[in-house]
């Protein structure tokens, strides 16, 4: 599995690079189960959960503002991609549209095709999370999450939900589709939260 397609990071990138994860020059697609394909004319986006009810259509979602951001992304499966160009809407920006009631502590994000992953409500609401739809100048293909998914660069990459279609605010933890299944519940890059222990 190294050698052509992974290196082992040199010099200034070195610092960039969490342990124990290698560099790739592509984008691998990991995905778990099938490929969900919607047209941005019936896509839906639902809030639920701690904040009041709402729907939003891809107008609604695409009249917010939008921003251009570079992140690496680093897989729990140890690779890691450097300066991955993205557009998107700010998780900040498009919880202005949500009204939360007091209380929440965990976010579940919700796929088209059934994936779920959870999120602390601190580790959500940072700045540097988007929701994005473009990815190196072009539409988000549809292996990589399109029309569009969550990007949380501060977390291993199975945080960032493709293909999600909703948000659901809870006041306790739940476990999300990997998390059930032996992932770590935060998986923080630095620190090797990969694998649960309970
Ligand atoms: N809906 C959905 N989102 C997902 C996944 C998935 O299987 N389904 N895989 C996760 C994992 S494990 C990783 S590493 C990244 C991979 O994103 P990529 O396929 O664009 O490289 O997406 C994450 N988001
Ligand atoms: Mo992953």
């Amino acid at each position: 599995m190294l050698g052509k397609f992974f290196k082992k990071p040199d010099g200034s990138q070195q610092e960039r690079v969490p342990p124990g994860q290698y560099l790739t020059n592509g984008f691998p697609e990991m995905t778990y189960g099938r490929t969900p394909q919607m047209d941005t004319f019936v896509w839906r986006f639902n809030v639920w959960g701690l904040a009041r009810e709402k729907v939003f259509t891809w107008e609604e979602f695409m009249a917010l503002p939008k921003a251009e951001f570079t992140a690496d992304f680093h897989c729990v499966t140890r690779w890691s991609k450097l300066d991955v160009q993205w557009k998107g809407i700010r998780v900040t920006d498009f919880l202005k549209q949500v009204e939360l009631e007091p209380g929440t502590e965990q976010v579940m994000a919700h796929c088209y095709g059934g994936y779920t992953t959870n999120i602390p409500f601190e580790d959500f609401v940072r700045e540097d999370n988007f929701f994005a739809y473009e990815l190196f100048g072009e539409p988000l293909p549809l292996k990589h999450g399109g029309p569009m998914r969550l990007v949380v660069p501060h977390l291993y990459a199975w945080k960032s939900a493709k293909w999600i279609n909703g948000l659901e605010f809870l006041p306790e933890e739940k476990l999300g589709f990997w998390e059930l299944n032996g992932y770590h519940r935060r998986g923080e890059p630095w620190s090797e939260e990969r694998y649960s222990d309970y």
